[in-house]
């Protein structure tokens, strides 16, 4: 009696053409698609590897044809039987033993589909034929006129596809097709399903109301008796009672005390379970559902301010004001189907190691697999919602908007139980593209229907989709688009704002990231180059590493972002070589430094009730989908690079920040010129900095800052400070000393201990730009290798340390890298995996120029930039490469060696 479901595998595929043959897949996934398959079965090279990308654009060009065969034996006792569909990429035209059963073209509807009347006993033919969507977009674009888009081509626009197959400033245009997400067989005499557990949370906390809603087919008249379970395990039963042929059945419970999920840092991520049993009237089981939720309140505050013009722009979870320290996802792949739950856990894991507290799903991917929900509700990671449309003007005729319409429920649907999800946006980027595009947009009017004008996807983003939000999703915030707010998107005062003017727009310089900052930042970066280790893996002749070659060109998309990337390593800081791995080292740390700079600033405004005067801050972009060089702070294979670890630094619940203020790069670019200003100005540099701390923990806490200035070349403390042991209030910053002199020879540490004298942070801050700083001519610098840790100490400040396995095959997992030590200082780095006596090498800033002990036994002169310095103790070798005196010394010392 009890329902059945058969998922379904073991495809089949062909060129769209009746005389083909078809090809078995290569495995027996439920999911699949066509260039996985084309891969497989040799028949194009890998796309990601090399030029492939350009072999392969025919595939994206051509229809394609998928049948499964499945055999099915008839239940007397189910009268239904339905195909379901969880999403077919894109234009497919679906046949049951050879009878056209569905015909979709939304890669984001999810279809039921009653086909007793064409299922066979015995063995039946699934047959899905897939159109190129390029194709089809392409007439439709001809058929209702040309609009823009900002990434990949126009045809885009017209198709409910995941827009970054069509190519991104990050990601190879690769237009997959197929059966992208699960087609199950479901038989039964009644169901439920769509079920939702809907939480009101009152305000004091102190209520909930539990609101389980479903959907249902029902042949007969049935009992549902729903139970939820709370995580201490009190129970709450109810009874429904339908009639058959009713579709729909709610049950509402009220939960005293409620036992509310917190996102990570605020609290535990508990659970209650709802189950729901459905019975006939003479107590046969018919079905049962199952399934988790966590209750929880969220607002998102957007209020007048203390001091400062404008609105706030944070998340509130259960009345806790959460600070975002966040990033972007895009899709994983390029070929969805080739990701598992453990890619998607390693993705949260991974924003959890870098205290991350929030992933926005991006507009450009795709509405993303349960797995990576799943997980980040489970791990305390807000999720930030796009809806699919980005970076364009998209039309709204009325097909199109009935499509949107269908795709909102169906996802919604889909989503509407991770209480993870604390916010939908309607649309990546689209209203920018209309203010540059000068189109139809007054903010003030509210008609509700912009079909008529230059902008009618308005009419999704204001109208359709809050709308849809309401019936589906209710209780969640919504917000028209990213960025979105004031009159225009880059007001700094209302709303989120995505802030390009470091690398697009006026290429600021990143060190001005003070003036940069907005109530919630969702988008900025800085692009790099992949690691070192991921280049062999899809640059297979060697000839081709390098960092100019027409393969790492190919693997670089961001539009100018050749140019670009070389200005913001010329403006900032020393190259003395183009070889690879000095240039990944240089544009890594370009973005290690813009990146924290960013993260700094935006915390820094976080400062307390009424003062949210920045409520958070996402990274553009957490990840890639491909081999590439990219905005992604960890790379298409997973390595990570150093981005990843000073932004973990700068976004640590509690951590110290330094600024100084900067007379080389006295103006934003954007700024009107002022007097004096360079490059003429001659007058004697004076720098100021100040120092502050933020504590995003939920308990005040106690700390004493020690701040040092070392001389940047011989390492000598100019200045030590310890200030009063003083209280960081929790959930805000706090200023600690201002307008401190320092000159251009002199680096500052600070460090942040608590009430035991333990380090809990410790931040620094380097002469800008890095290209002038004086270094020493030689280090002294020494790592301990111990199991699952390194000591590491210098005889004088080292800037952007990077620790690295000799073996490129073993792999070991830092907890921290590209780290600057200062003398008399200890810094150690956890690294899972690492075993005392393991080859650990170290790249750093200067490693390419600061000469090597071969050199000075030479017997060559060494002469400081200044002149001035000299240290001929070199115990290391330092050119990062080969490291074997500090080997050495590790394996024969049993003390951390102490250079202060
Ligand atoms: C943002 C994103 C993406 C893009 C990125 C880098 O605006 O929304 O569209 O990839 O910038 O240019």
């Amino acid at each position: 009696m009890a329902s059945q479901t058969q998922t379904l595998a073991g495809w089949k595929w062909r060129r769209h053409s009746s005389d083909e043959e078809w090809h078995a897949c290569a495995h027996n996934n439920p999911t699949t698609e066509i260039f996985v398959d084309l891969i497989d079965a040799k028949r194009i090279p890998n796309p990601f590897l090399d030029q492939n990308e350009r072999l392969v654009q025919w595939v994206g060009e051509t229809d394609w044809e998928y049948q499964c065969e499945f055999v099915h034996e008839p239940n007397a006792k189910h009268s239904r039987r339905d195909l379901v569909f969880e999403g077919l990429d894109t234009y497919a035209s679906v046949f049951l033993n050879d009878r056209l059963i569905l015909i979709s073209s939304n890669m984001f509807h999810r279809h039921r589909i009653d086909v007793s009347d064409v299922l066979q006993s015995g063995v039946n033919v699934l047959r899905i034929v897939f159109r190129s969507a390029l194709h089809e977009g392409r007439a439709l674009e001809a058929k209702h006129g040309k609009f823009r888009a900002f990434n990949g081509e126009g045809s885009r626009l017209y198709v409910r596809k995941a827009a970054y197959h069509y190519g991104w400033d990050w990601g190879p245009i690769l237009l997959s097709c197929g059966p992208y997400r699960e087609i199950r067989l479901e038989t039964y005499a009644s169901i439920i399903y769509d079920v939702f557990a809907c939480a009101a949370v009152a305000e004091d906390l102190q209520e909930a109301s539990l609101d389980v809603s479903w959907s249902a087919i029902l042949d007969r008249d049935v009992d549902i008796n729903v139970t939820v379970t709370s995580p201490s395990q009190r129970s709450f039963h109810a009874l429904s009672t339908l009639a058959s042929g009713d579709s729909q059945g709610r049950t509402t419970f009220s939960i005293t005390q409620p036992e509310l999920w917190y996102p990570i840092g605020h609290g535990s991520q508990v659970f209650y379970t709802v189950e729901l049993h459905v019975r006939s009237k003479d107590g046969d089981a018919v079905h049962a559902s199952t399934m988790t939720v966590g209750i929880r309140r969220v607002r998102l505050v957007q209020q007048a301010l203390l001091d400062e013009p404008g609105t706030s722009f944070f998340l509130e979870v259960n009345n806790q004001p959460v600070y975002i320290s966040g990033a972007n996802y895009i899709p994983g792949h390029s070929f969805l189907t080739t990701l598992t739950p453990e890619d998607y856990a390693a993705t949260v894991e991974s924003c959890v190691q870098g205290n991350q507290n929030m992933l926005r799903i991006w507009g450009g991917g795709i509405y993303e697999h349960e797995a990576l929900y799943a997980e980040c509700d489970r791990r305390g990671v807000l999720v930030w919602q796009d809806f699919m449309f980005a970076c364009g003007q998209f039309p709204c005729y009325p097909e199109f908007a009935q499509s949107v319409q269908k795709e909102a429920a169906d996802q919604l649907k889909r989503l509407r139980n991770y209480c993870s999800i604390v916010l939908y946006a309607g649309n990546n980027e689209d209203y920018q593209v209309i203010e540059s595009l000068g189109l139809d947009y007054n903010p003030d009017d509210h008609s509700g229907d912009w079909a008529g004008t230059t902008f009618p996807a308005r009419t999704i983003y204001e109208t359709l989709l809050p709308a849809a939000m309401s019936e589906h999703s209710p209780g969640v915030p919504y917000h028209p688009g990213s960025p979105w707010g004031g009159s225009r998107t880059d007001d700094r005062t209302i709303g989120d704002i995505h802030q390009w003017n470091v690398w697009h727009g006026t290429q600021e310089p990143y060190q001005m990231w003070d003036k940069l900052t907005g109530r919630f930042v969702s988008e900025f970066g800085m692009l790099a180059y992949p690691s070192i280790r991921s280049v062999p893996r899809f640059a297979t002749d060697p000839r081709q590493r390098h960092p100019q070659s027409a393969v790492m060109e190919l693997h670089n998309k961001a539009e100018g972002g050749v140019r670009r990337l070389a200005l913001y390593v010329l403006e900032n800081i020393r190259v003395d070589s183009m070889r690879l791995e000095s240039w990944i080292y240089a544009t890594q740390l370009i973005q290690a430094e813009c990146l924290a700079f960013a993260v700094r600033s935006c915390r820094r405004q976080w400062k307390g009730p009424s003062r949210e005067y920045c409520g958070g801050q996402l990274i553009w972009q957490l990840n890639d989908c491909w081999p590439v060089s990219s905005w992604g702070m960890i790379d298409f294979y997973g390595e990570r690079k150093l981005a990843f670890y000073s932004t973990k630094r700068a976004s640590a619940p509690l951590a110290v920040g330094i600024h100084r203020s900067n007379p080389e790069l006295k103006r934003l670019k954007s700024a009107p010129p002022q007097i004096p200003g360079a490059p003429h100005d001659l007058s004697k540099k004076s720098y100021v900095f100040d120092a502050w701390a933020v504590n995003t923990t939920l308990q005040d806490t106690q700390v004493k800052v020690e701040v040092r200035l070392f001389d940047t070349v011989t390492g000598q403390v100019r200045e030590r400070r310890i200030l009063e042991p003083q209280v960081l209030p929790s959930n805000r910053s706090l200023e600690l000393i201002e307008d401190c002199k320092v000159d251009d020879k002199t680096a500052v540490q600070a460090i942040m201990r608590d009430a035991e004298g333990r380090v809990i942070a410790r931040s620094s801050d380097w002469p800008q730009p890095l290209k002038y700083v004086h270094l020493p001519r030689s280090y002294d610098i020494r790592l301990r290798v111990l199991d699952r840790k390194v000591e590491i100490t210098s005889n004088a400040p080292v800037k952007c340390l990077e620790l690295y396995m000799a073996q490129e095959e073993r792999k070991v997992c830092w907890d921290d890298n590209g780290i600057s030590v200062f003398p008399g200082d200890t810094y150690v780095v956890h690294a899972a995996g690492l075993r005392e006596g393991d080859d650990v090498r170290i790249r750093y800033y200067g490693a390419d120029w600061v000469p090597n002990k071969a050199q000075l036994n030479d017997g060559s002169a060494i002469e400081d930039d200044d002149g001035m310095n000299k240290t001929d103790n070199v115990n290391c070798s330092n050119n990062g490469l080969t490291n074997h005196l500090s080997r050495a010394r590790v394996n024969g010392s049993a003390e951390a060696p102490d250079s202060g």
